[in-house]
């Protein structure tokens, strides 16, 4: 089998998807996300102008081959626009070998280690009580995994809270939009939501919390132990990770569980978190972290050190993300939880898919390949418009990490 036709579908159904369609001469394509929030046409060019003329001619069942091609053939490593071209490519490959032997992309990984993929949903509400109700529209759902997120009072466009009326959606269209953040209200606040949670919806459920990389470690030591009377399921991104020590000043105070890696893009980024076992959970994700191939590497690093999966599964990655993630989660052994957060109507409809939800557990079906399509005419009726995420001050101005 040979690659014959490299292309990308840039859309924007309720928010921007690129997606890369790769062909074969045997009439098997396979569909590769290249998503990445507010840089998405970054992405687009280096595929483009420098990966998609290479794929031509070449043998799409060589994953391991032509994903090292593309990291070490080009010198210049690593990088949220690099690894996400190269997922994209990887994850498109990985959909064809299964189409070509009429299996699901899981059995190529392993086979199914488990019956479902036990996945986390997103409630928010402007205030505690709006959060509890949001909490438990979800579970009345099925949901046994919920990220609670409330406005910090005295904090304008708090984290994770929706404008009335509204989805919550990270980026937006136009130039950048800019919140506030205060620390210290954060800190007072954050216990009393909590301990209202498990007060109202006793023990079982899983509560999740994503601090987004908004405090100092000793900051984020304080929130796992003022916690851990309501045993969260994990903190997410309790600060910024570039500096991997500064997870052990976090993990001598708290036995609070860490999830971390959003943002990284290679194994590189966490190997230290994982080996000292510094984290529970490794969010990287398979769009921005080198697709399929990538991924499966870094979930059977992390499975010698007690370290879980918990990937990474916004809005802002397409459908294809989320069945590929699917995929591996019900194989790897180490799967811990996987995020869902639900696209829009109009997203799914131009990305038909076979994943489905059962009470707290998807599943990304049994079609060959990863079973997500693109309805390529219904994409065309949605070009793509400019969008960032916001850029996020301190109430004195200080420009801080959103
Ligand atoms: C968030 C994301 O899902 C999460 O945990 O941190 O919503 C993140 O802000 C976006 O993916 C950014 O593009
Ligand atoms: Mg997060």
């Amino acid at each position: 089998m040979k690659i014959t036709a490299a292309r990308l579908i840039v859309c924007s159904p309720d928010r921007n998807f690129v997606t890369l369609k790769i062909e074969t001469d045997e009439g098997i394509y396979g569909l590769g996300d290249a998503t990445l929030n507010g840089r998405e046409l970054a992405v687009a060019a280096y595929l483009e102008e420098h990966v998609l003329p290479c794929l031509i001619g070449r043998d799409p069942f060589q994953t391991e081959e032509i994903w090292q091609y593309f990291y070490r053939g080009a010198y210049w490593r690593r990088g949220p626009v690099t690894m996400t071209a190269i997922a994209a490519v990887d994850v498109a490959l990985w959909d064809i070998k299964g189409k070509a032997l009429n299996t699901p992309v899981y059995n190529l990984l392993g086979g199914k280690s488990r019956d479902g993929v036990m996945v986390y949903t997103h409630a928010n509400g402007a205030d505690i009580s709006e959060a509890l109700d949001s909490v438990q529209k979800y579970m009345a759902e099925g949901y046994i995994a919920v990220r609670a997120q409330a406005g910090v009072p005295g904090v304008a466009s708090s984290y994770g809270v929706p404008k009335p009326g509204k989805a919550y959606e990270p980026a937006e269209r136009g130039l950048p939009s800019e919140t506030l953040w205060s620390t210290e209200k954060y800190l007072n606040f954050v216990p009393k939501l909590f301990e209202k949670l498990r007060v109202e919806l006793g023990d079982d459920v899983h509560l999740l919390h994503d601090l987004h990389h908004r405090l100092t470690p000793i900051e984020a030591a304080r929130v796992g132990k003022s916690l851990e009377p309501y045993h969260l399921f994990w903190m997410e991104d309790p600060c910024p990770a570039e500096l991997q020590e500064s997870f052990e000043l976090i993990r001598r105070h708290t036995t609070t569980p860490i999830a971390t890696g959003e943002v990284f893009n290679s194994i590189w980024d966490s190997h230290d978190l994982i080996r000292k076992q510094l984290i529970d959970y490794i969010r990287m994700t398979i769009v921005h972290g080198g697709g399929i191939t990538h991924a499966k590497k870094t979930a059977e690093f992390a499975s010698l050190y007690h370290v879980r999966t918990g990937f990474h599964g916004a809005t802002d990655l397409s459908p294809v993300t989320m069945a590929a993630a699917l995929h591996l989660g019900l194989s790897v052994h180490n799967f811990g939880i996987q995020e869902h957060m639900h696209h829009s109507p109009l997203t799914d409809e131009v990305f038909p898919h076979n994943y489905t939800f059962q009470a707290g557990y998807m599943h990304p079906g049994d079609a060959p390949g990863l079973g997500v399509d693109i309805d390529e005419l219904l994409a065309a009726k949605y070009p793509y418009q400019r969008a960032y995420l916001p850029v996020a001050r301190k109430l004195d101005g200080t420009i801080t990490d959103w």
